[in-house]
């Protein structure tokens, strides 16, 4: 077996010093753009490396606490074969993930590669390398968000290899959107018909930009999407309701907010119900002759939607709809 450099006292009294006199620099930079109350989640760290391969992980080739020396801590990671890949299984990436190690080569005379992959894709590399002393790699992962694999895969040259040790990856928990201040009020009565505008404000802590989708149940049950909004910021949406789809008299609408900032959906349902009478087709306050004869009028009709016209909400509109409606005259 191969004998690895010793504790280098020299460097040891460096560092010591380069702590006591520059303390700032243990601030955490990946917490640049994270809001302060943004918790932190360790996806992968020390305890990674309590080996052989952890419970989903897949590896082929890399060795676990065998030649050379830790940088910190009892257990690291070996490859001494080109094309030895580490692969984790799928971690939840939020907001800011970063994902840091430290490699060393373990022969300064046999330079090494090293590639780091988050689903497929290289995301950082380094070719040649023949540092025998520890280096520490930071790379910044949060254009990534959603489940990920991390795979490190490296290139030796020779019979030597190279170590990686101290193994983090860290996220931020995202804070979902919130909407609030609603658009008739959820629950609200006698609302006009139709509603000037269904709205609500959507806002990001952490200042996601977000896609909305503002949707209603139709009278046919289905869920519908009234209008879209796609990469928007904090402020109030609406879409305003036009066409007989939303003049029925006494009658409960049902709607909905969706919106998400890309990792987290926030939804909220809301219901008003309109004021006036289900037999007041013709919106003007009054259920008279009137509204019988339209409704007796439009009794064939094939129109697309011509549920307006069926007050009995059995599906079509015929004379007993015509009936009621005169039934119902005020
Ligand atoms: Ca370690
Ligand atoms: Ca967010
Ligand atoms: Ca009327
Ligand atoms: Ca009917």
């Amino acid at each position: 077996m191969k004998q690895k450099n010793v504790i280098k006292i020299e460097c040891y009294a460096i560092w010591m010093l380069f702590l006591f006199f520059i303390p700032s620099i243990t601030g955490d930079e990946t917490a640049d753009n994270v809001t302060l109350d943004s918790t932190p989640i360790i996806l992968i760290n020390e305890s990674f490396e309590s080996g052989p391969t952890p419970v989903g992980w897949t590896n082929t080739g890399w060795l676990w606490d065998y030649y050379g020396s830790p940088h910190n801590g009892s257990h690291w990671i070996y490859s001494w074969a080109a094309g030895d890949t580490l692969t984790s299984p799928a971690y939840a990436f939020q907001l800011n993930t970063t994902f840091r190690f430290w490699k060393a080569a373990e022969n300064s005379d046999n330079p090494m590669d090293l590639e780091v992959y988050v689903n497929g894709t290289l995301v950082w590399s380094e070719y040649g390398y023949t540092h025998e002393d520890y280096q520490e790699v930071v790379i910044d992962l949060s254009g990534f968000t959603g489940s990920h694999s991390i795979a490190i895969t490296a290139m030796t040259s020779g019979f030597y290899g190279q170590c990686v040790d101290d193994l983090l990856l860290v996220t931020y928990e995202n804070q979902p959107p919130t909407i609030s201040n609603e658009y008739p009020v959820d629950s609200e009565t006698m609302v006009e018909r139709p509603p000037v505008r269904l709205s609500a404000q959507i806002n990001d802590n952490e200042g996601d930009l977000m896609n909305l989708f503002i949707r209603w149940r139709s009278h046919q049950g289905t869920c519908i999407t009234l209008i879209s909004f796609n990469d928007v910021g904090n402020k109030t949406y609406q879409h305003t309701p036009t066409g007989n789809d939303w003049i029925w008299g006494n009658t409960t609408f049902t709607w909905s907010m969706n919106v998400t900032d890309g990792i987290s959906w926030t939804n909220e349902t809301y219901t008003f119900t309109t004021g006036g009478s289900r037999y007041d087709v013709n919106n003007n306050g009054v259920v008279n002759f009137q509204d019988a004869g339209i409704v007796w009028t439009h009794r064939t009709s094939i129109v697309p939607y011509d549920g307006l016209y069926d007050v009995n909400q059995d599906g079509q509109v015929n004379f007993m709809d015509a009936g009621l409606t005169w039934v119902n005259r005020d």
